[in-house]
């Protein structure tokens, strides 16, 4: 998610092989402040860092150790602005968020989006309240977008006040105990007297524990001044970035807490509701540098993978028992974490390689549905027992499943070498297998 800026710290960092080198020192400082201000951080913003991560090594003596140093504390420092981090919860259920933005910047689609997150993630119980009435189809598109992650929607045709939908809102929430209540307002292509005043009057109605604002990160500096003045008009208690997989400079990330002083939550990086990560300043900073973020990837699978399930099907690895069930059952916990893009950025030294899995999607992949439509042919003994497939068997197979027999045995052969590596990681040198693995393609990683 963060490639351009984590190459422009990286190759930075290696300019400086050498201690008290002064000149190394200008030149990465140097080639820093291009690549920021490239990658559309505000020019104030860049300064401000620059002269931080100067003045720190200056007094830390020159070096690689003290220029990672100074480099990941003036990040953080400058992420880190006063107000929460994440998503937080009102003392008292429910807590009431107000989404808003400009028209077409994501703010129903990041609404669903954030609804899955605490459904998913949190295993809280979420309504979403449909609140803008401007457009005619915005309620049928956000009844979808519910329809899609299971979350309840409260919406109300008989009026055409949105002030009335959210006092409706509130009250049936009380009744059904929720713990989150969302509600999607209206937006314009620009900020008018009309939009805040109606914002206004939907604010007070609602009284809102947050208020967060949903910003286009493909406009650039723009979205960082729109921000500014919906804090002044209605105040915002967080930003959220979206359309960030599209913005292949992403400067905005870095720049925005700072710029408006108010902490940046969440990033929207795809179309799908899975496409939302947190933004914790900490953690991005690991990111950032290259060191990826375990922490994010272990909450992400924890919220997908069923904890008792993994233990088996490690259990069963171990024994070589591994079969096919357990293989589509895989790709299809793969699927529910979102693009592989995402997933590679937060594994360490892997963040090099997301751009080239950038258009490998695993749901519309080709792949998935020939693995798929083959142990579909799979009789059940045959899924549970790879070692019956003979050549008879595959040739029936084949003609079972439309497939040729080469592709079959390609399959076939990818799955015995994926039990294979499963079977060798799971066990106890496994991690130091995995490690010696990853060391190797580590070609991205900062050096230390
Ligand atoms: N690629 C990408 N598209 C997004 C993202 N968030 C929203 N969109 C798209 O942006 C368009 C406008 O989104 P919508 O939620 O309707 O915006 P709203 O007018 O603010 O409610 C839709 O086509 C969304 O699919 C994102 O993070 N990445
Ligand atoms: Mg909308």
């Amino acid at each position: 998610m963060f490639d351009t800026l984590t190459e422009s710290f990286t190759s930075a960092i290696r300019k400086i092989r050498f201690h008290d080198d002064e000149k190394a020192l200008t030149k990465a400082l140097g080639e820093l402040k291009k690549a920021l201000l490239k990658a559309d951080v505000h020019h104030k913003v860049v300064k401000d860092l620059i002269d931080s991560v100067e003045l720190q090594v200056k007094q830390n003596g020159i070096g690689k150790d003290q220029f990672l140093d100074a480099l990941r504390t003036s990040l953080y420092d400058l992420l880190k602005v006063k107000g929460n981090s994440g998503f937080v919860y009102a003392p008292q259920s429910p807590t009431v968020i107000l989404m808003t933005g400009l028209q077409g910047s994501g703010k129903t689609t990041t609404t669903g989006k954030l609804a899955n997150y605490l459904k998913i993630r949190q295993k809280k119980k979420v309504l979403v309240v449909a609140a803008d009435l401007q457009r005619l189809a915005a309620v049928e598109q956000l009844r979808q977008v519910c329809a899609g992650i299971e979350v309840e929607l409260y919406s109300d045709e008989a009026t055409k006040n949105p002030v009335d939908v959210v006092k409706g809102a509130l009250e049936y929430a009380q009744k059904i105990l929720v713990d989150v209540v969302l509600i999607d307002t209206a937006g314009r292509l620009a900020i008018d007297d009309e939009l805040m005043s109606e914002l206004s009057e939907v604010k007070r109605a609602a009284n809102p524990h947050e208020i967060f604002y949903v910003a286009d990160s493909l406009a650039g500096q723009d979205a960082v001044r729109t921000a500014e003045s919906f804090n002044e008009k209605i105040g915002i208690d967080g930003v959220i970035l979206t359309k960030y997989d599209g913005d292949s400079r992403g400067g905005v990330a870095l720049g925005i807490a700072s710029q408006i002083q108010v902490p940046l939550r969440f990033i929207g990086a795809g179309e799908k509701m899975e496409d939302l990560e947190i933004f914790l300043p900490d953690r991005i900073v690991n990111r950032l540098m290259g060191l990826g973020d375990i922490e994010g990837l272990a909450e992400k699978t924890a919220s997908i993978i069923d904890e008792k399930k993994a233990k088996q099907l490690t259990k069963k690895i171990k024994k070589g028992e591994f079969n096919f069930n357990d293989f589509l059952e895989q790709m299809e916990s793969l699927k529910k974490m979102g693009s592989m893009k995402s997933i590679m950025g937060m594994i360490p030294g892997m963040g090099g390689m997301a751009s080239a899995l950038k258009d490998f999607d695993l749901e519309n992949s080709g792949e998935l549905k020939k693995i798929k439509a083959l142990v579909s042919s799979m009789t059940m003994k045959e899924r549970e027992d790879p070692e019956l497939l003979n050549n008879s068997r595959k040739a029936r197979l084949a003609m079972g499943c439309g497939l040729n027999i080469v592709d079959v045995n390609r399959i076939l052969k990818q799955f015995k070498n994926a039990s294979k590596m499963a079977k060798r990681f799971s066990g106890k040198k496994g991690m130091q297998d995995l490690q010696n693995m990853m060391g190797q393609m580590q070609g991205n990683r900062i050096p230390r």
